[in-house]
């Protein structure tokens, strides 16, 4: 059995529990129900890339009686426009080719098992990136969040916070955005929404801001600090000295933070996010993406081009705008959500 049989499989067992849970008041655990909830998530999120992927790969199966060329040509256009990424899909039509003469693949109906396989192979390659947070117990981690303005930054710090919160984690937010008129505010707000610490203050300098606020985390053994930064599009080289420095002040205050950068890319920006990737990498040490706003777009593929262009792993997923709505990313539910009806 494929890959992809698997976890259709395995996801749609789980489908025939929530089901029975809800009409038969089945009763399972806690984590079960954690479970099966994220699986929803993906494939509600997922709703709209599926659609769009799933649709015209179908199409393609009635067009096409033979794999030839005109398959593969089209088959490269959908995944393109899916924004898999020209290299990650150029790579992945050569293997498909080949499997496909190795193994004699004529049947439609397996070929799309091998599809989706294959997809998934290009995330999973040889590497396990893993979508753990490197956060110790007993100790108090600094979380760092970048990223270009817009993309969601506050709204995945509140959310990532509120998760902590659920864990009974002491949790404080810093206001290191000193630079948008109404960010010290928002993140505030968000705060006292979830109910955790915050620090921020009115001066400009946000190292000075996560100075004072990292002490107080520090001093008073807070589990997880959030900061929050300003997500201008300036020089390359300001930008580098300003995270330099941030994770000077960070570094001195509590020595081996921040356990993780976390770069948060708009899904619905595409390309575009793969290029904020890039650039980010090459000035700071990033260690996680969190993608946003999958649930806005068609093209959940830019999943697979983030693996092939940057290797960093995607850690959260945002699927939504409400407060549950941010998940720990897990490869093999997203395939799910992606192809569940493929
Ligand atoms: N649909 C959807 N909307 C999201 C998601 N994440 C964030 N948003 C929305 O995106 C908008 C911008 O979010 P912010 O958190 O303010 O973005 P930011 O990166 O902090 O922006 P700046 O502070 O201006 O740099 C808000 O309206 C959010 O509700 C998501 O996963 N799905
Ligand atoms: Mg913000």
């Amino acid at each position: 059995m494929g890959l992809f049989s698997k976890i259709k499989s395995i996801f749609s067992k789980q489908e025939e529990v929530k089901e029975k849970v809800v009409e038969e008041k089945e009763i399972i655990t806690e984590e079960e129900k954690e479970e099966i909830e994220d699986t929803t998530k993906y494939v509600d999120g997922l709703s709209k890339s599926r659609d769009n992927f799933v649709n015209k790969l179908s199409v393609l199966g009635i067009k096409y009686t033979k794999i030839s060329d005109d398959f593969y040509d089209e088959l490269e256009e959908i995944l393109i426009t899916a924004d898999v990424g020209v290299n990650t899909v150029m790579d992945f039509v050569d293997r498909l080719k080949k499997r496909v003469k190795s193994e004699n693949i004529t049947d439609f109906e397996y070929l799309k098992e091998v599809i989706v396989d294959e997809l998934f192979m290009i995330y999973v390659g040889d590497d396990i990136l893993s979508s753990k947070l490197n956060i110790k117990n007993g100790e108090t981690n600094v979380i760092l969040f970048v990223g270009v303005n817009g993309v969601g930054k506050t709204t995945s710090i509140a959310k990532i916070a509120n998760r902590f919160k659920k864990e009974n984690k002491k949790v404080m937010l810093i206001a290191g955005d000193t630079f948008r008129a109404g960010a010290v505010n928002q993140l505030k707000e968000w705060a006292d929404r979830i109910k955790v610490s915050f620090y921020g203050d009115d001066r400009t300098d946000p190292s000075a801001v996560i100075y004072d606020g990292l002490k107080k985390a520090r001093d008073e053994k807070y589990d997880v600090v959030l900061v929050d930064t300003a997500g201008r599009l300036q020089n390359k080289v300001n930008l580098m000295n300003e995270l330099d420095k941030m994770n000077r002040v960070i570094n001195d205050i509590l020595p081996g933070n921040p356990v993780e950068t976390l770069l948060v890319i708009d899904a619905t920006t595409g390309q575009n996010g793969v290029v904020q990737a890039k650039s980010f990498k090459e000035i700071t040490n990033i260690t996680g993406i969190v993608l946003t706003k999958l649930d806005g777009t068609a093209k959940g593929g830019i999943v697979l081009a983030i693996k092939e262009l940057v290797n960093i792993p995607v850690k959260f997923v945002g699927l939504g705008e409400k407060e549950d709505d941010l998940i720990t990313f897990d490869i093999e539910k997203y395939i799910y959500g992606l192809f569940k009806e493929f």
